[in-house]
């Protein structure tokens, strides 16, 4: 059993009570038509949520790592979608936090306080779970870097959506990961970055996800975060903290779904008795219980870690699979108990099963957090 400090439980229970009242109602609505869901990113600004993790000085509420699993996952019980913009968003705050220098923070951190959202560019056309093949360039000209490339999968990013970037280029090729890359951190109206295609995906239709377009970008070299040919690093120990956040988005879906599960079932009459009375049906909420709490758990334990400045990428990662993993099977199951009902668009079920499908993808697939964690593991760490 994880105790939550007074903080932790309040900032729980004040997004529980807010997803429930604004965010639930308009659930069905935004991944309908596919619309972004603003007005629920400017309320989430103006209760401190989308600067949770950045601390009071800049504008931020200066909450822990824990408050962020127990904000995501909340929103994520009502809305998956809204849940991605949010640990989308944080991610990237945590990265400024943590790499950028003084003058950067200063003036990109109240902007996202504000809710001028954040967008994370690391991912190519031939850059997946290879993330170190990526091509797009930065040149050095004078005090000036030029930028050159294609990122893709690029989520809160959209024609309205998105404000500032956190790219990663090659600036020794010859290098790659080990020194070769640097990160950048850019705004949304520098001259030679550019929208390319918005995706329409399977799940998660209130979020924006787009092609981001680079040609010729020029930008100071005051956009560089951390050191010339740290960029990997930067990405990759930035990822630790998004894989928790997208643990914790799993988790929370999967705690949605084994709620309407749970629902329907006990109303749903078949033989003459609730279908939940038969012991087969049982054994399925059994499972779906016991796996979404151990994935709670599981990703509880690597924002711990992660909070203390305790090396976390297998536990960040094994919370990220997992929470997955489990989201996918408890949306799985659930939709069946829910039988052909399940499968028509009149019941909630429909959708999660749709969002969760991307959660054993995206920030890195189940298979790539299996090499982080064997390779962990085989380490001795
Ligand atoms: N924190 C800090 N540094 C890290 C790190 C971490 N979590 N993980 C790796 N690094 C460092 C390594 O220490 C190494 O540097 P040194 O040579 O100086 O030690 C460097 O980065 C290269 O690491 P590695 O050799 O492990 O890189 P690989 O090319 O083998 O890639 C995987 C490793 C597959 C784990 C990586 O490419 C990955 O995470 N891929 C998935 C990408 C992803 O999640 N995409 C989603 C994007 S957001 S939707």
């Amino acid at each position: 059993m994880f105790s939550f400090t007074e903080e932790q439980s309040s900032i729980r229970d004040m997004i529980r009570a807010f997803a429930e009242k604004e965010i639930r109602p308009i659930a069905e609505e935004i991944d309908k038509t596919g619309r972004f869901p603003k007005e629920t990113i400017a309320q989430l600004a103006d209760m401190g949520v989308m600067g949770l993790n950045i601390p009071e000085e800049y504008g931020g509420a200066g909450m822990d790592e824990i408050c962020k699993v127990l904000a995501i996952s909340e929103v994520s019980r009502c809305c998956a979608s809204t849940a991605e913009i949010l640990a989308v968003h944080l991610l990237v705050n945590d990265i400024i936090l943590h790499q950028a220098s003084e003058e950067q923070k200063e003036y990109w951190l109240p902007r996202a306080c504000e809710g001028k959202l954040g967008a994370f560019c690391l991912t190519e056309p031939g850059a997946g779970s290879d993330a170190g093949g990526l091509r797009t360039k930065a040149v050095q000209d004078g005090d000036d870097y030029i930028l050159n490339g294609t990122k893709v999968f690029i989520s809160n990013f959209g024609k309205d959506e998105g404000d500032h970037f956190v790219i990663i280029a090659l600036t020794d090729p010859d290098k790659g990961t080990k020194g070769g890359m640097t990160a950048f951190l850019v705004g949304r109206d520098t001259p030679g970055l550019s929208l390319g295609k918005t995706e329409d995906k399977m799940g998660m239709r209130g979020a924006a996800v787009s092609e981001l377009i680079l040609e010729d970008c020029r930008v100071s070299k005051n956009t560089i975060m951390g050191k010339v040919g740290d960029g990997f690093k930067v990405a990759m120990s930035g990822l630790d903290g998004g894989r928790i956040g997208i643990a914790a988005q799993a988790f929370g879906l999967a705690q949605a779904a084994l709620e309407e599960a749970v629902k329907y079932s006990s109303e749903r009459i078949q033989f003459g008795k609730p279908i939940n009375t038969n012991q087969g049906l049982q054994w399925y909420l059994a499972d779906m219980v016991t796996r979404t709490e151990a994935a709670r758990l599981l990703t509880l334990e690597a924002a711990a870690l992660r909070m203390k400045g305790e090396p976390c990428s297998k536990n960040a990662s094994m919370a990220k699979y997992y929470s997955a993993e489990t989201a996918c099977y408890v949306c799985d199951l659930a939709l069946q108990i829910h039988g052909g009902y399940g499968y028509m668009k009149d019941y909630p079920i429909e959708r999660m099963y749709r969002d969760a499908r991307i959660m054993r993808i995206y920030e890195g697939t189940s298979e790539v957090q299996k090499i982080v964690i064997s390779r962990a593991v085989i380490k001795g760490k």
